[in-house]
Order: C-alpha cells, then structure tokens, then sequence
C-alpha cells in the first residue's frame, strides 16, 4: 500500500487556502498533472521534498539559482546583512553597487530602477516607453511572457497585426486592443504590422524565448526587429528577465550583438530574492520619476537582502570562464537526452541557448509557437513523472525552460543521463501496452 506522501497532505490543505494550492499557477502541475512536491530545502543542484526525497534540480527557481541553491557565499551574506536589518525604506550602498554591476555588464544600459519583480519591470518599461514616446500600441510575440501586466495578457486578434483581445477575465478589452501580437521568428510579420501602425510605442521581445519552451531567434531576426524598430521611432525592449545574466554576463544582447533601447531584468540579479529591473540609456531612464514625470514606486525595490544575494551572484558572474562551464555542462546534458530518447526510437527536438534548454516531444523543428504547441504534452507528462520517479525535478509544463547552474557537476549530468535512458525506455514499454 502506498503511504500517503506528506506533499499530498500539504497541498489538500494549500488548495483550502489559496487558489489552486499555489502562489504561481505553474508550481500546481496541471501542465503534467499529479501532485506537486512540497519543497522542504535545496543545496546545489539538488532539491528536497517534504517526505525526504531528493532530486537533482532543472528549475532553479525558474532561472535565479545560477549559482546553485543555498550557495555558501550567499547565505552567509545574507545572514550578515539581515542582522542589520531587513529593510529601509530610504536609499542604501548596496543599490548603487548592485546597479554598478548591472551598468557594468550590459551595454546598454548606463542607467537602472530596481523593482521587486520581473512583471513590475516589464510593465513599468512599457509605461514608460508609452511616456517618452507618446503613444500607446505595444507589439508582443505568440508565446511570450512577460509577466501578468494587463497590457500583456493579451491574445492575438483574428489574423497578423491586428488588435489584440484580453487573454485573461479582469484585462479590459479597451487596453487589451492595444496590444498586438504576431509570431515570434517572422520578420515580415512585424513588418506588417509597422505597415499597419505609425504609432507603436514599443515591441517588447524575450531575445531567446523561455516561456514556451527554450526556442532562439533565427539567424538575423533579432537584427530585422532591431531594424525595423528603429526605422519607425519605436522603443525595442528586450526582455531578459531569464536571459539576463544567464546566456552571458551581458545577456542575450550581448551573445547577439543587439542594443535595445530599454532591457527588464530580474530572477538572477536578486540571487533568489525578489527582483526585477529596468534599464536604459540616461535619456531614457532619466524620465522615471523623481527625476522625470513618469510615475513608478514600490516599497521594497532595491531592498538589502535582494541587493546582497544578488551582489554576491553577479560578483561571481564575472569570471567568464563560468559560462563555458554551464555551456560546455548543458551540451553534454543535451546530447546524452537526445541520444537516449532517438535509441528507443521516441521523437524530442532540444533547443538549446547556453544554460537554458527545453527537450519538445515532436518531431519537427520548434521555431515558435505553432510548432511548439504541436508538442505533445501527453509524453511531456509521461517523461517529467518517469523522471521524478527517477529522482530528476524538471520544469511541469512542455512549454517552459529547464536551467543548469554551476552546481551540475559531470557527475551529476551523467546521474541525469542515465535517468533519462530508464525514463525514455520505461514511457517506451508503456506506450506498447
Ligand atoms: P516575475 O513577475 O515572475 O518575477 O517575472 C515575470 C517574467 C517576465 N519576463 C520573463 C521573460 C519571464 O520568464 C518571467 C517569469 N518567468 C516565469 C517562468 N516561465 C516565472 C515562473 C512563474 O510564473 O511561476
């Protein structure tokens, strides 16, 4: 008889408690199904739930435990400067380090606000694209996400460049038409839209997707967005929220070569506290209240925690030689799943940007969200539960990124290999009765 894991007895109480027994839709498993596993603690690339299991981690908290979890360095620092209180409320050193840092990495920005998360950066960059350029249209790409901003819960209308429809109750039709959305890797579809519209404030982009599943730009696609931005006065923000910091110390700009004008920022700068951040040029950013009209406040941003842990990660980022170690880790993690599911003959593209991947269960290239969604979720469930069973936590949803961090030592690449051999046999076997 199977003992009743303490996870299912936590999460029966959390759904009486709060929506969906979770703080963040992804967390409940609905993407794969079962029941989520109560996290009691984490070292390295390594997770524990509450009933004493342990299992080698691929979402590092969706992207922030670049480092590992519970990095020494970390924790220690957090527990010097908590001792010296949490928060102020009034400006602190560690912000201007913390955005010295940030300044220092990536080009193009010489200026940053610091939020408390990835969303507030995004709809406060949208705001204030919409303040300096005086208009109001925003273009987003199928299958992007830039956090739970009304402006960007939002679908696409019947048809390329037209206007957009609330993707969410509570998003009200008149700011959802504001928004439009095409297809991400399709330059004339963006076209179009600039044919359509002269007064696009923004096009905001996540430079390699994470949240439809790991899918990079095509060759020369992110230069057209750029191109056709700039030759239209509209703001091009790029939103590195995951690719910041993660594909390089610049991010994916600087693995592209491309200069947006405002980038958002967040998980990996706070170090697995809460963060976010928006940035740009002087002239920009210097529009961004006190210093300018456009309004944006919050309690905790750049609060001494958040501040600590994420020095001590971008500190640690600056060694170069990090991102060959999470490259060269993530390619050979890649391979060994490539090459154990086409020996049992099941069909997974993998696409891969450094330390970010995504494993899709098809058969045909995944270059944006049509291709991704014809996905099967059904052997993505399939092979995240044989996985588990296997001691391996990948992310519960086929369409979202799965991260290597420091800690994914070869050893543990090879443990997570073999799992994947047994898994990919064990969904094989099943699939035959
Ligand atoms: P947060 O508000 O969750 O800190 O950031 C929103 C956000 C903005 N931009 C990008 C590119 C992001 O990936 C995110 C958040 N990422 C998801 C993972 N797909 C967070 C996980 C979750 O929603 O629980």
């Amino acid at each position: 008889m199977l003992l009743r894991m303490r996870s299912e007895d936590l999460f029966s109480k959390a759904i009486e408690l709060i929506p969906g027994g979770v703080n963040s839709p992804v967390r409940a498993f609905r993407g794969v199904g079962g029941t989520p596993r109560f996290i009691k603690s984490a070292r390295g690339a390594t997770i524990t739930d509450v009933d004493g299991r342990t299992y080698i981690d691929y979402v590092g908290s969706w992207g922030p435990m670049i480092l590992g979890h519970a990095d020494e360095e970390v924790v220690a620092a957090l527990q010097e400067a908590a001792a010296g209180g949490t928060s102020f409320g009034a400006p602190t050193e560690l912000e201007v380090n913390l955005a010295q840092e940030v300044v220092d990495a990536v080009p193009s920005i010489e200026m940053v606000r610091m939020v408390s998360s990835g969303t507030e950066a995004t709809l406060s960059a949208i705001r204030l694209a919409r303040g300096v350029t005086g208009r109001t249209k925003l273009v987003k790409f199928e299958g992007c996400y830039h956090g739970h901003g009304d402006s960007l819960l939002v679908k696409a209308g019947s048809g390329v460049a037209t206007l957009g429809l609330p993707d969410s109750p509570g998003v009200p039709a008149a700011l959802a038409q504001n928004t439009i959305t095409v297809p991400f890797n399709n330059a004339a579809a963006l076209e179009g839209v600039f044919a359509e519209h002269n007064d696009i404030a923004a096009v905001i982009i996540e430079p390699v997707v994470g949240n439809m599943g790991c899918v990079p730009p095509q060759a020369g696609y992110l230069e057209s967005v750029r191109k056709l931005t700039k030759a239209n006065g509209t703001l091009l923000i790029f939103d590195e929220v995951m690719t910041g910091f993660r594909l390089a110390r610049g991010g994916a700009q600087e693995l592209y070569g491309i200069s947006p004008d405002i980038t958002t920022l967040g998980k990996i700068i706070g170090g697995g506290l809460p963060v976010g951040a928006y940035g740009g040029s002087r002239e920009i950013m210097n529009n961004i209240a006190p210093a300018g009209p456009i309004y944006q406040a919050g309690t905790l941003s750049g609060n001494p925690l958040s501040m600590t842990a994420g020095l001590v990660t971008l500190r640690r980022l600056r060694d170069k030689s990090v991102y060959e170690q999470l490259n060269n880790a993530s390619r050979r993690l890649c391979e060994g799943l490539s090459a154990g599911a086409s020996e049992v003959g099941i069909k997974t593209e993998i696409n891969r940007v450094g330390s970010m991947w995504t494993s899709f269960f098809t058969d045909e290239p995944v270059t944006n969200w049509e291709t991704a969604n014809r996905s099967s979720r059904e052997q993505y469930g399939k092979f995240f539960h044989a996985m588990l069973e296997e001691g391996v936590y990948l992310a519960p949803s086929q369409f979202e990124a799965a991260f290597v961090s420091l800690a994914h030592t070869d050893d543990i690449v090879y443990q997570t290999v073999n799992a994947a051999r047994s898994a990919f046999e064990k969904i094989k076997r099943a699939d035959r009765y």
